[in-house]
């Protein structure tokens, strides 16, 4: 892992520390596990990780344009069905360094491991907010509210030592089958620090960003949240768009994430004798479709082979929903010929038929965000 911190590091404050802590495993150990180990599992924060000691004190608010505003405790969600949801999540930014060799970008510079698949355990956001008497499915309450604002206790730079926020809308949270969960676990064990303890949200299906952790309020709103990270950050733009012309009010907060694919048994500078050679990775798309397909190239993308694809091992992987996860990622795996150097690749197609764009040029943008371009890594045959 990458800009560890040391646990005196996980003391300072906003001031004190030049660079929040972030952090992905190498690609080759992502894909031993279908569940990725909370050790494994990539960190992303823009301030320092808050610490919060006293869970019978900790609660949080939810309140807005509701009629009954309310203070809940950790007994609160606790006593809620607790829902475990096996759901990736990924870093917008993930496969940012690749972007940015074809013109610089601004952000981390992730390879292709910002990204985890865990099983979260918590309340459902919708069992929650029907506690503060907003039904389910609900799109607008009574008093216009019509999006779920989430604020963190951390500080961050970009909101000008405010905490990180973000929101959705009222319709996704208040919808059951979106499962959108308020966690306090993760692969069965309570959520550390790192990834929001006590309490975090989860929203599967679409960018990271959104999965606010350490939660310290809830607001029911009129608009999205106008937060930096909604508002100034976390939109993608058109290659055109560059810092001397960009309107950050022109474009929508990005939610939702598109196909993608990635192989991670293989680096660029592997040198690998000619014969069989396994090939395996992952493959996720937004939204809760499902994969359809991960087709494997060991010619640049002339020709193309399927990869088998799996969540639970020894089951072939359906994308139906109900033998398959449907928020998490698939592991594709292939054993391929290759006999001299070349450009191996991966594309995968979700069930709505969304291919991933050839060339990355296409989709550049000066975040570097969603880079979903064909995945391809170069080796080295040695005789
Ligand atoms: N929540 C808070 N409070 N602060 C943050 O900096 N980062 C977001 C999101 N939630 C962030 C946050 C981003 S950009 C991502 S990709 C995910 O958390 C990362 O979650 P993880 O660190 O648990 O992997
Ligand atoms: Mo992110």
């Amino acid at each position: 892992e990458r800009n560890r911190h040391s646990f005196e590091d996980t003391k300072k404050t906003l001031e004190e520390l030049k660079e929040p802590f972030n952090a992905e495993p190498p690609r080759s150990l992502l894909v031993s596990s279908y569940v990725t180990p909370v050790d494994l599992f990539y960190k992303r924060n823009h301030g320092p990780i808050p610490i919060v000691d006293d869970l019978e004190r900790y609660c949080f608010s939810i309140s807005g344009l509701i009629k009954n505003p309310k203070k809940l405790f950790m007994k609160d969600i606790w006593m809620l069905p607790k829902y475990n949801v096996a759901a990736t999540l990924q870093c917008a930014g993930n496969r940012r360094t690749a972007m940015s060799k074809t013109r610089k970008v601004k952000g981390v510079g992730w390879d292709v491991s910002a990204l985890g698949n865990a099983v979260w355990g918590g309340a459902k956001l919708a069992d929650v907010l029907e506690l503060v008497g907003i039904p389910n499915l609900t799109s607008t309450t009574q008093s216009g509210g019509k999006h779920v604002e989430f604020v963190s206790i951390d500080k961050c730079k970009e909101e000008n030592g405010g905490p990180y926020k973000a929101s959705i809308p009222l319709s996704q949270a208040t919808n059951p089958d979106a499962d959108v969960l308020l966690a306090y676990e993760m692969n069965g064990e309570t959520l550390n620090r790192d990834h929001g303890y006590p309490l975090r949200v989860v929203v599967p299906g679409i960018i990271g960003a959104r999965s606010v952790k350490w939660i310290d309020s809830i607001n029911i709103i009129a608009e999205e949240c106008q937060g930096f990270f909604m508002q100034k950050d976390y939109k993608m733009f058109p290659p055109s768009v560059d810092w001397d012309n960009i309107n950050w009010a022109s474009r929508r907060p990005q939610m939702d994430f598109p196909v993608q694919s990635v192989i991670c048994s293989l680096e660029d500078v592997n040198a690998i004798k000619p014969g069989k050679v396994k090939i395996s990775g992952y493959a996720v798309s937004g939204g809760g479709r499902g994969i359809e397909r991960v087709d494997v190239s060991i010619d640049g993308g002339k020709t193309w082979m399927e990869a088998s694809r799996y969540q639970k091992t020894g089951i072939p992987y359906v994308a139906d929903g109900i033998n398959s996860d449907k928020w998490a990622w698939v592991l594709f795996e292939v054993t391929v010929d290759v006999m001299q150097s070349t450009e191996i690749v991966a594309k995968a197609v979700d069930i709505a038929s969304n291919v991933q764009p050839e060339k990355v040029e296409d989709i550049w943008n000066l975040r570097g965000i969603l880079n979903t371009s064909w995945h391809r890594v170069q080796v080295r045959v040695g005789h």
